[in-house]
């Protein structure tokens, strides 16, 4: 174990254990103190990572394995899971053996559980949440880059920026030490742009607000680059040499004139227009998106029309400027890298490239024959569970479906539908107390790995603590599994071996990251990926890792960018007579996702005790709903109830509930993106109540 000296603290260094930021901080006997070399967070924390310590001793932390519901030896629970799958495996096949992943697992995990389904269990069936919270993004950058880096520059470049338009992202309330970044750009005259139907305090920092109604981001992004070429602000020379695409756009975006896009969306004319001259004017600009703008059914061509306006206006692969998703979990950008995606596998090779699948198989000792192809998407494979055609068990590792997958009420009713639910969980989740056996694993501070942050900054997370007695890794877990299953040695339990054939299986794909190691991670606050093991000549030059990968070109086959047409379309699901107002759905600071974690730390409950609704005041009015009162929210899928939160800073036509508590998701829309399988959480149609003492419907 490292310890680290800074001032009076003393604790070793490590990360938080949740968002993208992955802020930097000593722990040392329960003790948190944030550091001051990661530039992501330099000495800041949010609430959440200063209490991060409590869950580690929490009373609420399970330490001992569960056979439906009872206490067991791992021996008997590892026996009976693998007993299962060979019986199920036997009697369906493969692809009957499920795996769910997650964004907040480290690289070394997120490699191992792809690595295992593929050559343990022979399944294709594996994805993850990801695909609930940057997959648009993903795609679109993809599609235009030819890389998918959430920030392709370091997020210390946002303080040099001249103006940044950012779409979807309240990072106030879901990564509070980023605001400093924004802060330092308008301390040097930079000006803020933000798109969200809401008034956070990341839109009451900006320069401009622009109250989009919900799912009419695309129509917005089109808008604004009609102006943008139409008031001179096109940059042709760049759009020349090093994009392709541009005269098609173009076409496309001659239909959405200023005033059919205000229509559209709400935001009116004058404030688009005044957005595409802070954009235009400012030396280097930046255009960023949140979940806001990607959530959706159109997400990926959302995310395309923002990433044409910052290509027509010269940003991308500029020192200083450029576009950026905002990902989110712990491990977001690490996560999408090494398999755990249905369609890919490790170094973000995809999985029908035969060069890919020679490269890997020979890296897992395996006939590339052996892998399986392509499998479900997130929700598609949570929806195809216990049906005649989808998968008879899942195992699961660091996800919350129950609370957190879209239309969750036929979710859990999946979940139930399955002969075998595995679930690996320091704390009974909703989805873990519905699981046949339940695995206690450790937590972020027991054990060691690396993190890749939102900017593709890879981190070494090192043990601050021991574990309690009784929990394993999720690493140790999946060599028992392994084990059992005939090809333990395959699965090492210890996060360094694992990292060291990490690196192998990635050398040569996009996201390489041959030349990390914990050494160099250590000694650089981070290493940036691309990073090949040798810069050139292989016996001298470390590569030194890439913060910045489009100066020099785009990952692209011809080292330009694409510009793609893409056009506006309605929410999967409009507002009608009978669901008349807009859901939209996001966090609050004081809880994380599923709320799994920080619903059980106190100080956090205590400040954001309960689920809400958030509401106009004249629309609370008109149904004589008082803040305070209990409301019930409907919608084709269900209802769910909650506080009324009554708020000038909401659209009139909107509600706003966070998805922190089972609730919101009985609501939201599956409707999905062709392209990314991204769910509509963001928007659908939905009526609202004010509830009677009793719960009777009064409105
Ligand atoms: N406190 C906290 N922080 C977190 C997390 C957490 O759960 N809690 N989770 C982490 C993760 S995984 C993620 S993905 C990030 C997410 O970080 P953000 O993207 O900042 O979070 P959200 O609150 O989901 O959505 C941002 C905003 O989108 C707005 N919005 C809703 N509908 C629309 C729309 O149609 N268009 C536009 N333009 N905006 C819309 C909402 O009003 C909201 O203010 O946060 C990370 N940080
Ligand atoms: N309505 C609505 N729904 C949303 C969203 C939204 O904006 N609106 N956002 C979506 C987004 S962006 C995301 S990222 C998802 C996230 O939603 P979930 O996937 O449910 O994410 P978490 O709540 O972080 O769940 C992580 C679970 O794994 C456990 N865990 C944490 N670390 C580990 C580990 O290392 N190993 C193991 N085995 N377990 C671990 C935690 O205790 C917790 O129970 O929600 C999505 N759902
Ligand atoms: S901003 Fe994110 S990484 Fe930083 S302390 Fe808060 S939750 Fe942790
Ligand atoms: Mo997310």
């Amino acid at each position: 174990m490292s310890q680290a000296a800074v001032g009076t603290t003393v604790g070793s260094a490590t990360h938080c254990p949740y968002c993208a930021l992955q802020c930097g901080m000593y722990v040392g006997k329960g003790e948190i103190t944030p550091r001051e070399d990661i530039p992501a967070n330099a000495g800041g924390l949010c609430q959440k990572g200063w209490t991060a310590a409590e869950l580690l001793t929490s009373p609420d932390r399970l330490t001992t394995p569960l056979l439906h519901g009872s206490p067991v030896s791992w021996d008997e629970a590892l026996d009976h899971v693998a007993a299962r799958i060979e019986a199920i495996r036997a009697e369906h096949g493969p692809d009957a053996v499920a795996v769910f992943g997650g964004g907040g697992l480290t690289n070394e995990k997120a490699y191992q559980l792809g690595k295992f389904a593929r050559v343990a269990l022979r399944t294709s069936q594996i994805d993850y949440n990801g695909r609930f919270c940057m997959s648009s993004a993903a795609a679109a950058v993809n599609r235009a880059f030819g890389m998918d880096r959430g920030l392709p520059f370091p997020i210390t470049d946002i303080a040099r920026a001249g103006a940044v338009l950012f779409a979807g992202g309240n990072v106030a309330e879901t990564m509070p030490p980023f605001v400093r970044h924004l802060t330092a750009m308008r301390s040097g005259g930079g000006r803020l742009v933000v798109v969200d139907p809401r008034l956070t305090q990341t839109a009451k920092m900006a320069d401009l607000h622009l109250q989009v109604t919900p799912g009419t981001d695309l129509a917005l992004a089109l808008g604004l680059l009609h102006i943008a070429i139409a008031e001179g602000y096109a940059d042709l020379d760049y759009l020349a040499a090093r994009t392709t695409g541009f005269e098609e756009v173009r076409t496309s975006v001659s239909a959405w004139w200023p005033e059919r896009v205000e229509r559209v969306t709400g935001v009116p004319v004058a404030q688009m227009r005044e957005a595409v001259r802070i954009l235009g004017e400012a030396e280097r600009a930046m255009v960023l998106t949140g979940r806001g703008a990607e959530q959706h059914a159109k997400g990926t061509d959302t995310v395309t029309a923002f990433v044409n306006l910052a290509l027509t206006l010269g940003l991308p692969g500029r020192e200083g400027s450029g576009y950026g998703c905002v990902t989110g979990q712990g491990n977001g950008q690490g996560g999408r890298e090494h398999g755990q995606k249905a369609d890919q596998l490790p170094g973000y090779r995809k999985i029908d490239d035969p060069a890919a699948r020679a490269h890997v198989a020979a890296v897992w000792g395996i006939d590339p024959a052996g892998l399986p192809g392509r499998g479900r998407s997130a929700y598609e494979l949570l929806d195809a569970l216990g049906t005649p055609e989808g998968p008879r068990a899942l195992l699961l590792f660091g996800s919350n479906p129950v609370v957190s997958a879209p239309r969750a009420g036929h979710v859990a009713r999946r979940l139930d539908a399955l002969d075998l639910l595995v679930v690996s969980d320091f704390v009974l989740s909703e989805t873990a107390a519905m699981a046949d056996v339940v695995l206690p694993t450790t937590q972020w501070a027991e054990e060691a790995g690396t993190m890749t942050n939102l900017e593709g900054r890879v981190l070494l997370r090192r043990q601050a603590a021991a574990p309690p007695p009784g929990a394993r890794s999720d690493l140790e877990i999946l060599h028992g599994l392994a084990e059992r299953l005939g090809c333990g040695e395959k699965f090492p339990a210890d996060p360094r071996t694992v990292f060291d054939e990490l690196r192998r299986a990635s050398a040569g794909g996009v996201a390489d990251y041959s030349g990390i190691t914990y050494e160099r991670i250590a000694a650089e606050t981070g290493v940036f990926w691309p990073c090949p093991e040798t810069a050139g000549d292989p016996h001298s030059d470390p590569h030194p890792g890439t913060p910045r990968p489009f100066l020099d070109g785009f990952a692209t086959p011809d080292g330009r960018a694409r510009l793609v047409p893409v056009d506006h379309r309605p929410p999967a699901e409009d507002v009608d007579e009978e669901f008349p107002l807009y859901l939209t759905s996001g966090r609050v600071l004081a809880h994380y996702q599923s709320g799994a974690q920080t619903r059980r730390i106190r100080p956090l409950t205590q400040a954001s005790p309960e689920v809400f609704v958030e509401l106009h005041p004249d629309l609370a009015e008109r149904l004589g709903v008082a803040p305070g009162d209990r409301v019930r929210v409907r919608s084709r899928r269900g209802a769910a109830e909650g506080v009324a939160r009554v708020n000038a800073s909401i659209r009139p036509d909107t509600l706003f509930m966070p998805f922190h508590w089972e609730g919101v998701n009985l609501l939201t829309n599956p409707a999905l993106d062709p392209v990314s399988r991204m769910p509509e959480f963001k928007v659908c149609a939905a009526a609202i109540e004010r509830c009677a003492e009793d719960g009777e419907r009064v409105a």
